[in-house]
């Protein structure tokens, strides 16, 4: 008995792994296990004997049942710490490098701009950039023979002779994404016009292609007072200064009558612009009233709705907003300008976050 003890105990001690300890325990105590095997020779032996074997024998399968228990606790200790030790991984060590590209100061912008009109009911509409000159003049009430025509420095697209397909030009504002929204929508409508746009002009303070933003607000009754209140919330969300103040300057565009320029209250005191204080003026944007020919040209009937609308230069509210002095610099794709004043890929805005953060 002491050697079969023996003899089990050691080769548990041994064992190299689970499937190693099931052999033995099925050796030992399976059906026809060594010590089962002794377990029914009792049946045989006298009385005296058997008091004296059965418990030794009962003793011996606790013994190697306990010891089969805590070598397999042994060998899952010895798993997890070699699991421990191979996938050992140092959390201080720094992340992985994040992806480098900034977001454009426009395509911020313009979601900034996007977030605030969101939150007054505008949608946003887009069409093409390149467009029929009906849609980019004709239905803004531009005629052929009207000076803005010529003022709008428009590129023309090139047709091979004998094409007589509708001149297109590239777009040289965003109104006629205002025209074709009111042909497919109809009245009441309110949106906002973000996108490209072009003129053949290239100076300081101009590029060929820019950005801008129109609104368009048509109901039964929408007024000029309504315009003055959209554009002031716009102005105290964008520029995030409570006391915005707005001056209306009587102005004329072809699309609009009444015309507004609109100023905002600054100043310019050592260099820097404050926006909602000082004695200064600055235009921001031209607004007005639908003129009736092109809610007409929207296929909306001008004696049953009227609206405003507005426009202003996304690429310049960049530079007032975020201190940018140098136009030209927005088209170069100078990565190190580009990290300088682009904004993190993850810093959406939104009005309860803060814009800009
Ligand atoms: C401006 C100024 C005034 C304008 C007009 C329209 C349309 F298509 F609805 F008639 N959209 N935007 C507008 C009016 C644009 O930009 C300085």
């Amino acid at each position: 008995m002491d050697d079969l003890r023996q003899k089990y105990i050691d080769a548990i001690a041994g064992a190299a792994d689970e499937a190693a300890l099931e052999d033995l325990r099925v050796a030992a105590l399976g059906k026809k296990g060594e010590i089962s095997l002794q377990m029914r020779e009792l049946g045989r032996m006298t009385p005296e004997d058997r008091q004296v074997m059965g418990p030794k024998l009962n003793a011996l399968k606790d013994e190697i049942n306990a010891a089969l228990a805590a070598r397999k606790a042994a060998l899952g200790d010895a798993a997890l710490e070699e699991r421990l030790r191979a996938e050992w991984l140092d959390v201080t060590l720094p992340g992985r490098p994040r992806p480098r590209g900034t977001i454009h100061p426009v395509s911020q912008v313009t979601e900034e701009i996007t977030a605030i009109f969101a939150d007054m009911g505008f949608a946003v509409a887009e069409g093409p950039q390149i467009e029929s000159d009906w849609f980019n003049f004709d239905a803004l009430n531009i005629p052929p023979e009207h000076p803005a025509r010529q003022e709008h420095d428009t590129f023309f697209m090139s047709r091979a002779a004998g094409d007589d397909r509708a001149p297109h030009v590239l777009r040289t504002h965003t109104s006629p994404v205002q025209i074709r929204a009111m042909q497919a929508q109809g009245a009441p409508i309110r949106v906002i016009a973000p996108g490209r746009v072009y003129r053949c002009d290239y100076d300081q303070t101009h590029t060929p292609m820019f950005h801008q933003v129109e609104g368009l607000a048509i109901d039964r009754d929408i007024s000029m007072a309504n315009l003055k209140w959209v554009l002031e919330e716009f102005c105290r969300a964008f520029f995030e200064v409570d006391g915005v103040e707005l001056r209306f300057r009587a102005s004329h565009f072809p699309f609009t009558e009444p015309s507004a320029e609109v100023d905002i209250r600054c100043s310019w005191e050592g260099g820097a612009l404050k926006i909602g204080e000082g004695n200064d003026w600055m235009e921001i944007l031209g607004s007005g009233m639908v003129h009736p020919k092109v809610l007409a040209a929207g296929g909306i009937d001008p004696d049953e709705w009227q609206g405003f609308a507005f426009g202003m230069g996304i690429d310049r509210l960049a530079m007032l907003k975020y201190g940018i002095p140098d136009l030209r610099a927005f088209f170069d794709s100078d990565l190190r300008w580009l990290r300088h004043y682009g904004f993190s890929a993850l810093d959406m805005p939104t009005l309860h976050g803060g814009l800009s953060r």
